[in-house]
């Protein structure tokens, strides 16, 4: 059984996804953001770093860092075909773009949630979450414009396609009106595939629907 620490709409999301997609047997262990659990001693023994999502092995190895976590699911199922095979161009392209969306966004939804860990309360913090704002949609933009369509490579469904709707539905760190305004039409059309998939289908009403 795999167990994943942490809560509804972060980033626990792509690992459930990615095991309810596996069909593999997981638990789900609730870490509150709003309560701040995931700064107490008992998560940061899981997680030094404080962030989620984490996850334990069947074999009681503790996988932290979403990207890691991903590969690992895809590795476990290999039958699931989570990612294209190996050595070919796709695959190439798939560590590209996860290493893209976890090294160029993943670290600016912090700063867009959290930018008083980063500068002084008040205008400089506002300033800050506004830059950060828009570095990511930049970079949404940039990831915008790799979507094959329907997923996001050619060659069909993938992890990415689970990365990418996460960070595609983060209302709060991107902000609603650039959302709304039609700028990654492609990614959120993926989102709504995503959203659809038999075995994701419940997963992404438990952490998005709101
Ligand atoms: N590099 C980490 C980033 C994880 C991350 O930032 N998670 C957010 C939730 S989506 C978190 O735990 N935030 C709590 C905090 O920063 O205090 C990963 O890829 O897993």
């Amino acid at each position: 059984m795999f167990l994943i620490f942490g809560d509804k709409g972060s980033g626990a999301f792509s690992a459930e996804a990615a095991l309810a997609e596996a069909g593999a047997p997981y638990d789900f262990r609730t870490i509150s953001l709003e309560k701040n659990e995931q700064r107490s001693p008992e998560f940061l023994a899981i997680n030094p770093s404080g962030k989620m999502p984490a996850v334990r092995l069947p074999e009681g190895q503790i996988l932290t860092e979403s990207l890691a976590i991903l590969l690992t699911v895809a590795d476990h199922f290999p039958n699931a075909r989570l990612l294209p095979p190996q050595a070919s161009p796709e695959r190439g392209s798939a560590y590209r773009w996860l290493a893209f969306m976890a090294a160029e966004i993943y670290p600016m939804v912090e700063i867009s949630d959290y930018p008083e860990r980063f500068a002084p309360k008040g205008d400089q913090s506002d300033a800050l979450r506004q830059k950060a704002r828009e570095r990511i949609r930049d970079r949404l933009s940039i990831v915008e414009r790799q979507v094959a369509g329907p997923w996001f490579l050619a060659g069909g469904f993938s992890i990415l396609d689970i990365y990418a709707a996460m960070f595609s539905r983060w209302r709060g760190s991107i902000g609603k009106d650039w959302l709304a305004a039609g700028h990654i039409p492609n990614l959120l059309a993926l989102a709504k595939s995503v959203s659809q998939r038999e075995r994701i289908g419940p997963v992404w009403e438990r952490h998005f629907a709101n």
